[in-house]
C-alpha cells in the first residue's frame, strides 16, 4: 500500500504515525497538491492529501477514514477503542485537534497574501478558534497521563499532530508557555519513534 502525503501535512502525519504504530509496511509517496505537475486529484477528487492506496488500487481519504480503516487493518496496538462511548470521546478529540490545524491552516493561508489583500475579520476569526480549542484541549487533559482513557491511542496522535504543527506554521504562539500541560503531553509523544520520525520540516 501507498500513502500519498507531505513531510509537512498534519493529517498525513497522523496517517504516518498510526501506519508506524500498528507496524505496517507502506510507501511514502511526496506528492505536493500545491505544485504544478501534482497527481493528487487523479486520486482524491478533493485533491487533498493524505490518501491511502491500498494493493487492489482502491483509494482512501481523508484522514479519520484512513486512520479507522488502518486500526482495523492489524489487530496490533488497537489506536480507537472498542467501546462506543470511548470510541466516540476519541473522535471527538481528533475533531478538535483537526479543526484546530483546519484553522492553522486558514490562518497561514490568508497571511500569504500580499498585506493589502489580508482580510483581518477573517484572520480574528480562524485565529478565536484555534485559542479556544487549545484552551479546551488543555482543559480536558488537566493532569491526565493522556488525552482520553488510561492509555495512548489516536486522540493523543491527533493532538500531538496539531501541536506539531502549530510549531512550524505559528512558532510565535508559545503554545508551550500558555499550556505546560499541553507541553509535557507533546514531549512524551516525542519520546515514541512515530513521533519523532515524522516531525514536520520548519517552514
Ligand atoms: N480533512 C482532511 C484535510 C486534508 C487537508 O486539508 N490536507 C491539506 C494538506 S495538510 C491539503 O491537501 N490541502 C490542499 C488543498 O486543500 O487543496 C483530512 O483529514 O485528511
Amino acid at each position: 500500500m501507498k500513502l500519498i502525503a507531505t513531510p509537512s501535512s498534519p493529517y498525513g502525519r497522523k496517517a504516518r504515525i498510526v501506519l508506524a504504530e500498528k507496524r505496517i509496511d507502506y510507501d511514502f509517496v511526496i506528492d505536493s497538491p500545491g505544485d504544478a505537475a501534482t497527481r493528487v486529484p487523479e486520486f482524491n477528487p478533493l485533491g487533498k492529501v493524505p490518501v491511502l492506496v491500498l494493493d487492489d488500487d482502491t483509494t482512501l481519504f481523508d484522514s479519520r477514514v484512513i486512520v479507522e480503516y488502518l486500526d482495523n487493518a492489524s489487530p496490533v496496538g488497537r489506536l480507537i477503542p472498542d467501546d462506543t462511548r470511548h470510541r466516540i470521546q476519541v473522535r471527538r478529540w481528533e475533531a478538535l485537534a483537526d479543526g484546530c490545524t483546519e484553522a492553522v491552516v486558514a490562518v497561514a493561508a490568508e497571511k500569504q497574501r500580499p498585506a493589502e489583500k489580508q482580510n483581518a475579520e477573517r484572520i480574528a476569526r480562524q485565529q478565536g478558534k484555534i485559542d479556544r480549542a487549545l484552551k479546551a484541549i488543555s482543559e480536558e487533559l488537566g493532569g491526565r497521563a493522556w488525552c482520553t482513557g488510561d492509555l495512548y491511542n489516536l486522540s493523543d496522535i491527533a493532538v500531538g499532530c496539531a501541536l506539531g504543527y502549530l510549531d512550524i506554521r505559528m512558532p510565535d504562539l508559545n503554545w508551550r508557555k500558555l499550556y505546560p500541560n499541553l507541553a509535557k503531553l507533546y514531549e512524551k509523544l516525542l519520546l515514541r519513534a512515530p513521533f519523532k520520525d515524522t516531525l514536520p520540516p520548519k517552514a
